[in-house]
């Protein structure tokens, strides 16, 4: 029932957006790879239908931004990712319009006008089964079935926002076997790490969190000696060996050593394999062949500010997937410095039961500021189930702060309606995903009052826990 009634409003959606289809289409999409992802499948599919079309690709649906689409004079507005959490707010400034918003995150009114296609309509979980690229997937691939050429794209989105967790659930799988059936995408069981296709293998071991492999694990020399160990060569002639190089033999020895080295201390050791998804039509060690490396890539470009890169890369464009390559590399550069200045002054950061707080200011580029917050929590300083705020200047003298928390455990702690709280109280806007990651943006000189308040609320809730 509650999958019938999604696909009838898909359907019905996709009846009136085909009554747009003569005028330009004006698309605004969310940043990050889900986002990116959405884009490219709305992309792909207007463009097979020959219809007109522009794309921006926007951090947040800010008043600001919808300040200047009103200015546009456009009549069809289609959001992806985005947009559910502003409906009325959309509404207000294009009055007129025909509006279209295909996304999955949490839904704050439903009384606006707009066309809203959100799978938490229809009781179905927009955080596990289904991300912004999946539902324009669907969208799409109602509009011609031939579109179901961009199913692994979707994919690569949903990866984008941690949807993927030792395999897809339910929507996203039927997305997955598209994927599949068009031969796009093939499924391994493989060891479940970060980094196969691009990464030197004793890197790929190094900064292997999950699974956590005692000893090796944060250590670059305890990578080279384990696989010396294990009789696994870590350079082929002068070159770093990769994952993708190994033989079966190798492959078996890497695995069995990887379990034993987890014996004792973890506790499910064998539980390093998961399923490997290869994008069939792409080349061979590039960041796009692996799925989970490809969503990075896209993340990458939509943090530098390099959509337009991650877009072309979706489009199969030869030439803007080299420049990607570019963009993640710099990226990773960018990151690895911010990393190493939350080192340089972790003792500076408010550090106390249950949380801790980075205000990084001007230091860390307000874009990155989501991505090391998640890095903190991935790392083994804190305990399981600390709350990571990390706060950063924009531009505009906003500040920028994500949420996250450590340790994988699934125990209703709330951090959309935790950041939530805490902005309520000092005004500003939060968005993101109830349990997996949030963000919000206030004024800076709110910065002090902000902290105040998180920090009293923290402590509550650790209290709260206690008793
Ligand atoms: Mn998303």
């Amino acid at each position: 029932m509650t999958y019938d009634s999604f696909d009838k409003a898909l359907e019905n959606a996709v009846s009136k957006f085909k009554l747009c289809s003569d005028k330009p289409i004006r698309i605004i999409s969310h940043f990050d790879s889900d986002g990116i992802s959405a884009a490219s499948i709305l992309i792909k599919a207007l463009k097979r239908e020959d219809m007109k079309f522009a794309v921006s690709i926007v951090r947040q649906l800010s008043k600001n931004v919808l300040e200047e689409l009103k200015l546009e004079d456009y009549s069809c507005y289609v959001f992806l990712d985005l947009g559910s959490g502003s409906l009325s707010l959309i509404k207000e400034f294009l009055k007129d319009k025909t509006i279209f918003v295909l996304d999955h995150h949490k839904i704050e009114d439903v009384k606006s006008d707009v066309i809203h296609i959100n799978p938490h309509l229809f009781g179905i979980d927009g955080t596990t089964e289904i991300s912004g690229a999946g539902v324009t997937y669907l969208f799409a691939k109602k509009l011609n079935i031939k579109n179901k050429d961009m199913a692994h794209i979707a994919l690569v989105g949903a990866i984008g926002d941690v949807q993927e967790n030792k395999g897809f659930f339910k929507l996203n799988n039927d997305i997955l076997k598209d994927a599949i059936e068009l031969n796009n995408v093939e499924v391994k069981q493989g060891l479940r790490m970060f980094g196969l296709q691009t990464k030197p293998l004793h890197r790929v071991l190094q900064y292997s969190i999950d699974p956590y492999i005692p000893d090796v694990t944060g250590s670059e020399e305890g990578a080279l000696l384990f696989l010396d160990k294990i009789g696994i060569e870590a350079k082929r002639g002068n070159k770093w060996k990769k994952l993708v190089h190994l033989d079966d033999d190798e492959m078996k020895k890497l695995v069995t050593g990887v379990i034993l080295k987890r014996l004792g201390s973890e506790k499910n050791p064998e539980d390093v394999l998961g399923p490997v998804y290869t994008l069939k039509n792409e080349e061979m060690e590039s960041p796009t062949k692996d799925a989970k490396e490809f969503s990075t890539l896209l993340n990458s470009c939509g943090r530098l500010r390099k959509s337009s890169v991650g877009i072309g890369t979706c489009l199969g464009d030869e030439n803007l997937k080299h420049e990607a390559t570019k963009v993640l590399n710099e990226y990773k550069g960018e990151i690895i410095n911010s990393l190493n200045w939350f080192y340089k002054n972790k003792s500076k950061m408010i550090e106390e039961e249950g949380f801790i707080i980075v205000n990084a200011e001007d230091k860390i580029n307000d874009t990155l500021i989501g991505t090391l917050a998640s890095m903190i929590s991935r790392t083994n300083l804190y305990k399981e189930d600390t709350v990571i705020l990390t706060m950063a200047h924009t531009f505009d003298n906003k500040t920028k702060i994500s949420i996250r928390k450590t340790g994988r455990k699934n125990n209703n702690l709330n951090l959309l309606s935790l950041l939530n709280e805490i902005v309520t109280k000092v005004g500003g806007e939060a968005g993101g995903h109830s349990y997996v990651a949030a963000g919000a943006l206030i004024d800076q000189e709110k910065e002090e009052e902000f902290i105040k308040v998180a920090r009293n609320l923290l402590k509550n809730r650790m209290m709260e826990e206690k008793v």
